[in-house]
């Protein structure tokens, strides 16, 4: 479709206004279509960025090799540039917005040159749905394009639905590589230097803009810019929930049917969990989502959750059958794989796959690479946040009702991270309040030592939003609390969910005391069943406990073991609160709701008595 063509005069000004700023050889406005798709897809292959693989075993899929400098989200160079530095708090990286706009209007000058703009009208959520929001991102990556195929809901149903005046979010994308003439990509990911990139959101107006990254969240704008960052202060003044996490479905042995949504850091299993297979007979999970949850109320005083997204974007080291039967299953076809490792026969391969390397394969930058399990310091085939974009549907485990448009029922939340130490299994929290507290003091021990921060530490990462909450946390951590107060004063206090904290990482002597994986379905069926106010329970200082018996032992677990996943460790919670007294909520001063601090002194009392 030409630009002269869309409906949309506002739309239609913003692309030409693009355009003249841009200078990109020619436009697409995108359609969605299965050809327009396969013709991203070749263009990539004819400018030597993707390999096709094997059409025997991974029909429909190909291989992207990114640049050295450009393999992940760049946290540091991610800005939320609202009018108030205040608003931005202390957790984000803010620039006055007139600044920056400035800075990156000069970046984006003339950089789509040589280049063809595409404009994807993309819809989060189901196309049509109350809950759903629209963006137009514009592009100049027919990877981006391709990606977000995979990713959203892209084409010309969602103009349609747009109409001649609908809202959209706009959100501008550069590689920040402009072609000189008869200059061709020629097999180099276009990027631009790490100090040239900007991932930048301007929540005042609602805008999205980024400069210079190819890579998933920096450059696939409906994910983690728009579903997160900008919803979620959308969803602060229209009063609904846009959170980072996965959404899941599960029956009990009697066929009864739960919800339950779960935010959990980086390099915690979210993934897996979303798409778990129960070790324990009867009990069935099938997945709704497995990254971002938006949630409103409904008529009944409900929460109803949709997952905004039609694609998975997940880390490929680790995944493998055991992990994640599901995930591996959903890949085998159309889905675009990048920075993995290549084998001779085309194929895929990346470290903890399930099997040995098959012979000699071309690593993630492209060179020659032959497994040598005596190496220790050998660096990985796979780029640790190697990727695979596969779409939803193709998952086994997919629910029924993932894309309905009213969403679905939550009944519990859960929260958790990688702690060795002192959290427990499982803990409800006593309170909707109490549950908040929860989720602003979710941790996870920091695992990669490259992170710059001492690894076995904990980096708190409140509800798992620390990357992703466009506005000051302090009044996010409010907005909760006031979710909570609204349903209360409605009537309809009982109907919110209930709220967890869940640990399936703590070790003692012998490593990980818990087996995780599918026998974590032990510990959804005690969830399950407090969510009917059933199942064996202790009321504690830090919260309401499983009795050891309550959660049935999978193998190798002994009833010593469930003792210690499930103690409350006096001297451990006394220095938890500590930590989060002296260290973690003065970070928010006078923004922290006195609701949080009514509640840490309240568990402090309860340790100290
Ligand atoms: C993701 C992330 O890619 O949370 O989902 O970083
Ligand atoms: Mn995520």
């Amino acid at each position: 479709m030409k630009v002269q063509e869309l409906k949309h005069a506002g739309l239609k000004k913003w692309v030409e206004d693009a355009v003249a700023l841009m200078s990109p050889d020619s436009v697409e406005v995108c359609n969605g279509s299965q050809a327009e798709y396969d013709r991203m897809i070749q263009i990539t292959i004819d400018n030597g960025l993707a390999t096709p693989l094997n059409p025997q075993k991974l029909p429909g899929c190909v291989l992207f090799r990114s640049d050295p400098s450009d393999v992940a989200r760049v946290e540091n160079r991610t800005y939320i540039a609202s009018e108030q530095e205040s608003d931005a708090g202390p957790t984000n990286n803010w620039i006055n917005p007139d600044e920056l706009k400035k800075t990156m209007t000069e970046l984006y000058r003339g950089s789509m040159k040589g280049r063809t703009m595409y404009v994807i009208p993309f819809s989060m959520g189901p196309v049509g749905s109350e809950i759903a929001k629209i963006g137009v991102e514009i592009t100049d990556s027919p990877y981006v394009v391709a990606n977000m195929h995979i990713m959203t809901r892209v084409g010309t149903k969602v103009l349609d639905v747009l109409g001649t005046d609908g809202y959209y979010v706009p959100c501008f994308h550069s590689v920040g590589k402009p072609l000189g003439t008869g200059e061709k990509d020629s097999g180099k990911w276009p990027c631009a230097p790490l100090d040239k990139k900007y991932i930048s959101h301007f929540p005042d107006t609602r805008e999205i803009w980024s400069y210079g990254s190819g890579y998933g969240g920096n450059a696939l704008l409906g994910k983690k810019c728009l579903a997160l960052r900008i919803a979620s202060v959308l969803a602060r003044d229209e009063g609904w929930l846009a959170e980072h996490m996965l959404i899941l479905k599960i029956s009990n042995p009697q066929g009864e049917v739960k919800y339950i949504t779960g935010a959990f850091p980086s390099a915690c299993g979210k993934t897996n969990l979303a798409m778990l297979i129960p070790k324990l007979p009867g009990w069935k999970v099938e997945t709704v989502g497995d990254d971002i949850a938006w949630m409103k109320f409904g008529k009944d005083g409900r929460l109803y959750a949709i997952n905004p997204e039609a694609g998975f974007f997940g880390v490929a080291p680790g995944t493998n059958r055991e992990s994640n039967l599901n995930a591996m299953e959903t890949i085998k076809k159309n889905t675009i794989y990048t920075n993995v490792a290549l084998t001779e026969d085309k194929d895929v391969w990346w470290e903890l796959i399930g099997h040995d390397a098959p012979g000699k394969l071309i690593d993630w930058n492209g060179n020659e690479w032959i497994q040598d399990k005596n190496n220790k310091d050998q660096k990985p085939a796979a780029h640790p946040n190697s990727r695979f974009t596969g779409p939803a549907k193709q998952c086994p485990a997919i629910a029924n009702e993932w894309e309905d448009p009213a969403g679905v029922p939550i009944s519990a939340f859960l929260f958790g991270g990688r702690r060795p130490k002192t959290i427990p299994l499982v803990n409800q929290a006593k309170s909707w309040v109490h549950g908040v507290f929860m989720g602003s003091i979710v941790g996870s021990e920091v695992t990669a030592a490259a992170l710059d921060v001492k690894a076995g530490t904990i980096r708190r990462d409140p509800f798992a939003m620390l990357p992703f909450c466009g506005y000051h946390m302090g009044d996010y951590f409010k907005h909760w609390i006031d979710i909570g107060k609204k349903a209360e004063a409605d009537g309809k206090g009982d109907k919110l969910p209930k709220i967890f904290f869940v640990n399936w990482f703590r070790k003692n002597d012998k490593g990980f005391i818990w087996p995780g994986y599918g026998e974590n379905s032990r510990v959804l069926a005690w969830i399950f069943e407090r969510c009917d106010s059933k199942g064996k329970f202790v009321d504690t200082p830090i919260g309401i406990l499983p009795t050891p018996d309550a959660i049935s032992r999978p193998d190798g677990v002994s009833e010593a073991d469930m003792q210690e996943l499930l103690k409350v460790e006096i001297e451990g919670w006394k220095a938890e609160i500590a930590d989060v007294r002296q260290n973690h909520y003065p970070k928010f001063g006078g923004k922290l709701p006195k609701e949080l601090a009514v509640e840490l002194d309240a568990i402090e009392k309860r340790l100290n008595t």
